[in-house]
């Protein structure tokens, strides 16, 4: 136990070394971003996506899921909001369409649930261009989400990288998946880009 906590106050002091090498607009930036959150009100719409098919006949595998949240996880990190629900669009349609056929009747009741939470997550980026903090936090969410659905889909092949920003969410802390082994934060963006550290490295 007391091994554990010395562990995880290293890492600790190292994730709050690489957030304080960063610049100082860090702070007024992230006080503002939780003052928006609290204020934002949830839009959805309810017009389908562009590329939505609701036929089902379009196949969808795990990598263009991760596709997706990989072009939304880049759109936070330069604070592109019109990106990011671009790319919530994609997701959604990517999820409703994911062939699940293959796979066990346990499996897909797992990757059903995991979806039924993840779309509703994407749909809420898609329909808030405009307000980025109440975006990232639905991507906080929705990022959990995506580690769930690797571990039991995999990774289509390509190596991804589990990283965490302690200092979102008011320190509570949130994790994002990356393709890039460099830090890029989508939580924090262009104010903290290397606040973070690789907590996993997932190959499939
Ligand atoms: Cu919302």
């Amino acid at each position: 136990m007391k091994k554990y906590f010395a562990i995880t106050l290293a890492i600790a002091v190292v994730a709050l070394a690489a957030c304080n090498s960063s610049n100082n607009n860090s702070t007024a930036s992230q006080t503002d971003a939780n003052k928006d959150t609290t204020a934002a009100v949830h839009q959805t719409q309810d017009t389908m996506p562009a590329g939505m098919n609701m036929n089902n006949t379009t196949t969808v595998s795990v990598k263009d899921v991760i596709a997706a949240y990989l072009q939304m996880k880049n759109a936070f990190t330069n604070d592109n909001t019109n990106d990011a629900a671009t790319a919530g669009k994609n997701l959604q349609a990517a999820f409703i369409n994911l062939d699940t056929k293959t796979l066990s009747a346990d499996q897909q009741k797992t990757i059903n649930d995991i979806t039924d939470d993840a779309k509703e997550h994407a749909e809420h980026i898609g329909a808030n261009g405009g307000n980025i903090a109440h975006q990232r936090e639905h991507f906080d969410l929705l990022s959990k989400d995506m580690a769930d659905l690797v571990k039991t889909l995999g990774t289509g092949g390509q190596t991804l990288y589990k990283d965490f920003c302690p200092m979102y969410n008011n320190k509570k802390g949130a994790y994002w998946l990356s393709e890039t082994k460099e830090i890029k934060n989508p939580y924090l963006g262009k104010a903290m880009p290397a606040c973070g550290v690789m907590k996993e490295e997932i190959k499939q």
